[in-house]
């Protein structure tokens, strides 16, 4: 089964080449604000990257270069989420959230001007963020009548430590990309003209490196922040590599083969 180069969707776009998936958020009349549409769309691409074996890296980005996302669309936002066609109100970005962090490959925001409000938790919870230098960042819940309680404000302050992630939300100022860079809430600025070829590069390297070895770490670096679900996440590669040895083989050979196990010949390591 090959899997398709492009995919259909309406709000987004999802592109493969070389290993890498770039998710394009396509709502530029709007800052490329998500609606729960666009969301569920962004759930099925990022799932879409997690199985796909020909992807190592995912890129996150949005169409044009003046936003990267302005968070929910407010015009369907309803009294208690925002409507989708049919009328149910979601907060459905937030599934969106953990779904980017369980992807086991690295996720990189590409970010060209505005990441606001749910737009920019979306990159923060990114595993990396490169932006150009006309990039702007910053939360606007408290002055819209919103708030992310959740990574927006427990993972911004592993970020960019609690001072600075209260400033954010408190004041609700926007930072430009070199402000963001000082408070490490971006790894690179670079010229917008770059931006992209910066970003691939970025790619290129991490799918030259041991792909074990980066979905162990990324586990790792969430394990903490997610508790008892982090946990999972790095215990569920242990497994993933026991299952590879011939010990754990044994076990299930016995069992197939009506048999007792051996497993006198695995040795205990120190
Ligand atoms: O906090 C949450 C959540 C928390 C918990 C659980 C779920 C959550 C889900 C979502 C959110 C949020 O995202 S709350 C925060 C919502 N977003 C905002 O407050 C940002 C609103 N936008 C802006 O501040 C500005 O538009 C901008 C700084 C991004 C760009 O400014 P700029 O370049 O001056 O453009 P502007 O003229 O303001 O916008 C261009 C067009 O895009 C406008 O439409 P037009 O007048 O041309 O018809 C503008 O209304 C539209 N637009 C921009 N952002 C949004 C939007 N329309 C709907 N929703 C938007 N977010």
């Amino acid at each position: 089964w090959q899997a398709p180069e492009d995919v259909l969707y309406e709000d987004i776009r999802y592109h493969r080449a070389e290993g890498i998936a770039r998710i394009t958020i396509n709502r530029p009349e709007v800052r490329n604000a998500f609606r729960p549409e666009t969301i569920i769309e962004l759930l099925d691409a990022f799932h879409r990257a997690h199985l796909d074996p020909e992807v190592g890296v995912v890129i996150l980005t949005g169409q044009g270069e003046l936003a990267f996302c302005s968070g929910g669309d407010q015009r369907v936002r309803g009294d208690g989420g925002y409507r989708d066609a049919a009328g149910t109100e979601h907060l459905n970005v937030l599934e969106l959230q953990r779904r980017i962090r369980s992807l086991p490959k690295p996720v990189v925001a590409m970010v060209a001007g505005y990441a606001i409000g749910g737009g920019h938790v979306l990159h923060l919870v990114c595993d990396l963020s490169i932006a150009a230098d006309n990039a702007r960042f910053g939360q606007t819940g408290p002055k819209v009548g919103s708030f992310d309680a959740g990574y927006g404000a427990g993972l911004m302050a592993r970020t960019v430590g609690l001072k600075k992630a209260k400033e954010i939300w408190f004041l609700c100022r926007q930072y430009d990309a070199q402000e963001a860079l000082a408070m490490g809430l971006v790894n690179t600025v670079v010229p917008l003209a770059e931006l992209e070829a910066t970003t691939v590069d970025w790619c290129r390297r991490m799918l030259q490196l041991s792909p074990t070895a980066l979905r162990c770490l990324k586990a790792a670096f969430n394990a903490d922040a997610d508790g008892l679900a982090g946990i999972q996440e790095l215990a569920g590669n242990a497994t993933g590599l026991f299952y590879q040895t011939e010990e754990a083989q044994e076990g299930r050979n016995a069992f197939l083969e009506k048999r007792p196990p051996d497993f006198s010949t695995y040795r205990r390591r120190p």
